[in-house]
């Protein structure tokens, strides 16, 4: 398929591509795959906010008082619209982000699975109903709607995190300001699209409650520092969210960071290696060593070290690199040369650390503008300080280890948390791995890797990745605001703690 094509029956119209002229200011979109130009976007400006802002609170005004199953009607409308669009988003997705087509596809299924989630969840905003100490009093917890939320997101995901918040933000009330990154403004456009078509067949919901703005740091710094936008859900680096957390915590506004990850996984001798093996190269390779979930560390214990390390350099050897348009490619492109770079930087910080380096140069293919790239094993004989960052890449460091309570010291001894998991099938292993002094992840997994996580779970890790939580479970919460109630049917007005304030 032509890119053209893809563009045409994803609802993108030239006049939608080429809003900007080449300027400084122009955002232009550069296919990952071949380096081909794809748009030049006239930005939102920093004096468009205000108003962009407003509108947003005046649908928040209506939004919150429509009852919430039918605020899941929306999001059911969404859900279908996803369906009937799935190929053609997906396929954009490959495009824009140079995800293979299954991935691609993938990203969409995600928005689907919580579409679907927010739909049932649109009845089940449960609060608790808590035992009063004072006779004929009775309390409970009602979840109300917060206000604004902006959703900035990363190229790694372009639109299934956007969906993550929208669709939970939606039931709960909210709406929803959307910055996309500034290479992947497209796919974010052709959501859009879709989501205009959710809206026409709901009727009546408010203007201005789904909002899409383009731009660049600082469109992203004018939502972050407004009062007015309630909840900020921020995915990127972990640079990024050590700006955007303090400046919307010093406005005492709510954020959800969902930043960088250095994901392990431990294999014990016990582990079902053809299994390990399949787990180890979906997680790191996947979407060319590009998810925040990406596996980038693992521990293997030293009796199955070699024999280990040998099955992933064969299975290393047979993956097929090139355009993920193309059926049976399984790695494609870094979304761009810097990332090529940054990749080829870290490898040689490996290097000077002791790494025994097997892949990671660049591949020339039929597409010479992309950044096509082997993926790396790296043996290194401790984790170092390069192994410690999160390079976004496809670089995977190995190191062995003799007792398990020394690799999870090592697994959690890196400055993020997102993701981690154990391969093994002794119990007495499994649970120590999950137990309070185990992983310190906010994800761990036994029998599977780090990535490619179910929309069903909280998604989200501690330390330098941010705390937040999206998705499944009831990450709900931190789309709406809790109220304590206590209600008195009776006649006296006692007063708790037992206190006698008699006049
Ligand atoms: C991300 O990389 O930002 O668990 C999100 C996964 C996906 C989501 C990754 N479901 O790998």
């Amino acid at each position: 398929m032509l890119h053209k094509e893809i563009l045409a029956s994803a609802g993108l119209s030239p006049a939608d591509l080429y809003s900007g002229t080449p300027s400084s200011q122009a955002i232009t979109v550069h296919s990952p795959i071949d380096g081909v130009e794809l748009a030049c976007l006239k930005p939102t400006t920093q004096a468009d906010i205000p108003g962009i802002i407003k509108l947003a609170h005046n649908a928040f005004e209506q939004w919150r008082t429509v009852p919430a199953p039918r605020r899941g009607e929306l999001v059911r409308l969404l859900g279908e619209e996803l369906r009937a669009a799935k190929h053609e988003l997906g396929a954009l997705v490959t495009l824009e982000a140079g995800k293979i087509r299954s991935e691609g596809l993938g990203e969409v299924q995600e928005m689907i699975d919580i579409c679907d989630f927010a739909v049932g969840l649109s009845r089940q905003l449960y609060g608790l109903t808590i035992a009063s100490e004072r006779p004929g009093h009775r309390m409970m917890e009602s979840w109300h709607p917060m206000g604004t939320c902006a959703v900035i997101s990363a190229f790694n995901f372009p639109v299934a995190v956007w969906a993550w918040n929208a669709a939970l933000a939606l039931v709960c009330g909210n709406p929803v300001i959307w910055k996309p990154s500034e290479k992947t403004p497209l796919t974010a456009m052709a959501t859009t699209k879709i989501v205009e078509r959710a809206l026409a067949r709901f009727g009546d919901a408010p203007n201005g409650l789904l909002q899409l703005v383009i731009g660049g740091a600082d469109i992203g710094d004018a939502l972050v520092s407004s009062k007015r936008v309630a909840i900020v859900s921020a995915t990127g680096s972990t640079r990024m969210g050590s700006i955007v957390g303090p400046k919307v915590a010093a406005r005492f506004g709510r954020s959800i960071l969902e930043l960088g990850g250095n994901n392990a996984m431990i294999v014990a001798p016990s582990a079902d290696l053809d299994m390990a093996v399949r787990a180890i190269v979906f997680s790191a390779v996947g979407t060319a060593g590009q998810r925040c979930t990406t596996l980038r560390r693992l521990f293997v214990h030293e009796s199955i070290h070699d024999v280990l390390v040998e099955k992933i350099t064969k299975a290393y050897a047979s993956l097929p690199i090139g355009n993920p348009l193309d059926a049976g490619t399984l790695i494609g492109p870094l979304i761009d040369k810097t990332a090529l770079q940054h990749m080829q930087n870290a490898l040689e910080q490996a290097r000077q650390q002791g790494g025994e380096i097997v892949g990671g140069e660049p591949v020339s293919t039929n597409v010479p503008a992309g950044a096509y790239v082997k993926p790396a094993l790296v043996l290194m004989p401790q984790q170092s300080d390069v192994v410690k960052h999160e390079t976004f890449a496809p670089i995977l460091y190995v190191m062995t280890y003799s007792d398990l309570d020394t690799a999870i010291h090592l697994q959690n001894d890196v400055p993020q948390g997102l993701s981690s998991c154990i391969f093994t099938l002794n119990l007495r292993e499994a649970e120590q791995f999950l137990s309070a002094a185990g992983s310190d992840c906010g994800i761990a997994n036994v029998n599977i890797g780090p990535s490619g996580a179910e929309i069903g779970g909280a998604f989200g890790g501690e330390k330098e990745t941010g705390g937040g939580r999206e998705s499944g479970s009831d990450a709900w919460r931190g789309y709406m605001r809790r109220q304590t109630n206590t209600i008195n049917y009776s006649s006296q007005l006692p007063l708790a703690q037992g206190v006698k304030f008699d006049f």
